[in-house]
């Protein structure tokens, strides 16, 4: 049989993993792509033009563009990435974000149901640990009862309860993945790890001077997307449609990360005080550079409801899937996304102005 994958959300960090790991595998990879006033594709674009890669305009707030195109594509897999994933913005656009997120599930099932491949297409859902939010239980598993605490949480809990619904209501194969934080080198830069890796690059390049965070007690089972794209495929491989927890079974906090990344570029960090008025003194480092604050807290990036205890258990999906779920450490993936942007720092060369603007946006809160 035919393998043809259709990725919503092709452009982002999972997307472009994705992508690659399925075009590996043999597979017809179709991917919906937005138009957008800039043309700004570039994790995919050392996909763009090699053969049985194919991108397609549709939007996922748009039912019949989505028609159009599994009717088109006829696709065996579907792999529904798309989303704005962005925890914060959500505060700011939670209608939007409640569009896309849930709505724009259904309206995916109902785009196979409508050209009636409900028995021939598998479904993948990008369900999130931030259904857990206020959490009721450490660490989290399959059965641990959900509390979203953001609009995009409540958002994801519907496109969770939906996929449940059209697999008991209709025997579609449908599943949830429900993964923790996963990041990489081409994580968005206004998510916290990039936004550090990227900080302590330029800080240790001299192109910027202080990092300003949030919750620095914030802790998260972070992992390595490209392990995580894996077990996307591995849960519409198994012989029935089941959710899963993907997750390393480890947990730090946002402190931590950015104490590690910082050692990565030759600087030691002292945390002294607390709250809003903690902040990370250079120790040891570059001259310049020791007894200066070079992390500090700001409100702008508080949350009006944060989750704060993210820790997964991958247990099920070691045992029913075989995924191993320590294949990238947190010491591994710390240093993998710190040496690449140390080298992305260092290139920036004419872009240095463009990148500096953001980095001082970034740093003034006017861009979270
Ligand atoms: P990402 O980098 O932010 O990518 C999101 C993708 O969704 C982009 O391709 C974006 O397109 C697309 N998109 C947004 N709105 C759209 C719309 N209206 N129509 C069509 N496409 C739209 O996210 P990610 O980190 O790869 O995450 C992938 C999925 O997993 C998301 O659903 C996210 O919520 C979920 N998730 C992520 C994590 C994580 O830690 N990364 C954990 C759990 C769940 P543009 O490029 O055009 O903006
Ligand atoms: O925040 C704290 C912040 O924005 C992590 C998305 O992929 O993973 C992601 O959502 C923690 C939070 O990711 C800053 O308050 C401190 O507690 O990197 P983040 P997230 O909110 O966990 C889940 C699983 C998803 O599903 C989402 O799509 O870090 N934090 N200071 C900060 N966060 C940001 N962004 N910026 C700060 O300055």
């Amino acid at each position: 049989m035919k393998h043809i994958a259709l990725i919503t959300g092709v452009t982002g960090q999972d997307g472009s993993y994705l992508s690659e790991f399925l075009l590996a595998k043999g597979y017809e990879v179709h991917g919906i792509i937005r138009r957008s006033s800039v043309d700004y594709r570039e994790r995919i674009a050392h996909l763009e033009g090699t053969p049985h890669f194919h991108l397609h305009y549709a939007d996922m707030g748009d039912s019949m563009s989505l028609v159009k195109l599994v009717d088109l594509v006829q696709p065996t897999e579907i792999y529904n990435l798309a989303a704005q994933s962005h925890v914060q913005v959500s505060f700011d656009a939670p209608e939007f974000t409640a569009d896309v997120d849930a709505v724009g599930v259904l309206r995916i099932l109902e785009a196979v149901r409508t050209n009636h491949l409900e028995k021939t297409c598998r479904i993948y859902q990008a369900s999130t640990s931030e259904l857990y939010g206020k959490v009721e239980e450490v660490p989290q598993n399959e059965n641990t009862p959900f509390h979203p605490y953001s609009p995009y949480a409540v958002a994801k809990l519907y496109g969770f309860w939906i996929v449940k619904e059209y697999r008991e209501a209709y025997g579609m194969f449908c599943c949830s993945g429900i993964l923790f934080n996963h990041e990489s080198e081409r994580r968005g830069e206004t998510f916290v790890t990039r936004k550090i890796t990227l900080a302590a690059a330029r800080i240790a390049q001299g192109k910027q001077e202080k990092l300003f965070l949030g919750n620095l007690d914030s802790l998260r089972d972070w992992g390595y997307a490209k392990d995580y794209v894996e077990c996307m495929w591995l849960i519409l491989q198994n012989d029935k449609p089941e959710d899963f927890v993907i997750a390393t079974g480890v947990q730090h906090s946002v402190r931590e990360f950015t104490d590690l990344a910082f050692r990565h570029v030759g600087i030691e960090l002292k945390f002294e005080g607390e709250g809003i008025d903690e902040k990370g003194i250079c120790v040891s480092g570059p001259e310049h550079l020791v007894g200066k604050a070079l992390v500090e807290v700001s409100k702008d990036f508080y949350r009006p409801t944060d989750v704060v205890n993210l820790w997964g258990d991958p247990t099920k999906a070691k045992a029913k899937l075989g995924w191993d779920p320590g294949k990238t450490s947190f010491e591994q993936l710390v240093k993998l996304m710190v040496e690449h942007d140390m080298g992305k720092v260092a290139a920036e060369g004419a872009a240095e102005k463009v990148r500096t603007n953001l980095a001082e946006y970034l740093e003034k809160g006017i861009v979270k």
